[in-house]
């Protein structure tokens, strides 16, 4: 038995929760410039623009539900007798709704960031330009989401879980954004088994060691079973 397993998850794991990943055909990158919507010079050139997509996320995440692969990892953090570590990439808080606890290396559309004094707190569901921090009052509200060139949350915890782990699996990501395309690679080192989980070859196939060709909501209560 393992003690312990680390699950990276990226848009696919949520996209048939219908919402759009990134980088698929018609995805949210063919409709969004990811240098105005993704970027902290995006933002602070055109913060209504990054309001409007992230409004849009945040309201189409609230009315999407957990699908059978959030359901079968959440199962399996609740049974599995060692310790599941569940690393999303992703901003819906569909884990949450399935019941799971997760790291959220880039950010959460649930919670809004003050850029003066980094507070916290939940995010209105329509953020607007020039809105003010409730503690320093600062006109320095944004979403609570990590943009390229931005540090990603949590480095420190995820590197020592990727460090003891003996099974580490990847869901529906294309292995195109670092540092999380590195991981597999981290945990490589460190002596785990790796298993990717998606519809098609992303760019780090060639480091996993085994592959599940498939639609996650398939393809991961097979693998948990
Ligand atoms: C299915 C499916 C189904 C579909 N079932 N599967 C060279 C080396 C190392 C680093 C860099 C480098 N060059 C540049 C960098 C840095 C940069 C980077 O990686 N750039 C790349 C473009 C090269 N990274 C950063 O800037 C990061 N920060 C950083 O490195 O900090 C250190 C540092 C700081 C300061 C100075 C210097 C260094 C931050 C990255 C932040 C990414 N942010 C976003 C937006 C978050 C908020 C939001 O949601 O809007 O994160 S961008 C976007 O991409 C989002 C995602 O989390 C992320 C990954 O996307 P994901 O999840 O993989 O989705 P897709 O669409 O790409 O793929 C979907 C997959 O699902 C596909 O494979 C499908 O096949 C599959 N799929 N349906 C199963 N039903």
């Amino acid at each position: 038995m393992a003690d312990k397993i680390v699950i990276l998850t990226g848009a696919g794991i949520s996209a048939e929760s219908g919402l759009g990943t990134f980088r698929d055909e018609g995805g949210l990158w063919a409709q969004h410039r990811i240098e105005d919507v993704a970027t902290p010079q995006g933002f602070a050139r055109d913060p209504a623009l990054a309001h409007r997509f992230y409004n849009m996320r945040r309201a189409e995440a609230a009315a999407a539900a957990p699908n059978a692969a959030h359901d079968a990892l959440a199962q399996l953090q609740r049974d599995w007798p060692g310790e599941v570590v569940i690393v999303t990439q992703n901003v819906d808080g569909l884990h949450e709704k399935a019941g799971a606890r997760a790291i959220h290396m880039h950010g959460t559309l649930a919670t809004a960031l003050c850029a003066a004094c980094a507070h916290r707190w939940d995010s209105p569901s329509e953020m607007a330009p020039g809105a003010s921090c409730p503690a320093c009052h600062a006109p320095a509200a944004r979403p609570d989401v990590v943009w390229f060139g931005e540090m990603p949350y949590h480095m420190d915890e995820i590197s020592d879980h990727l460090l003891d782990c003996e099974i580490f699996a990847a869901i529906g990501t294309s292995g195109q954004v670092y540092p999380a395309a590195g991981f597999v690679q981290e945990a490589r080192n460190s002596g785990a088994r790796t298993v990717e989980m998606n519809l098609r070859d992303s760019d780090t196939s060639h480091a996993f060691d085994d592959h599940l060709v498939g639609p996650a909501s398939k393809v991961v209560p097979r693998w948990v079973a």
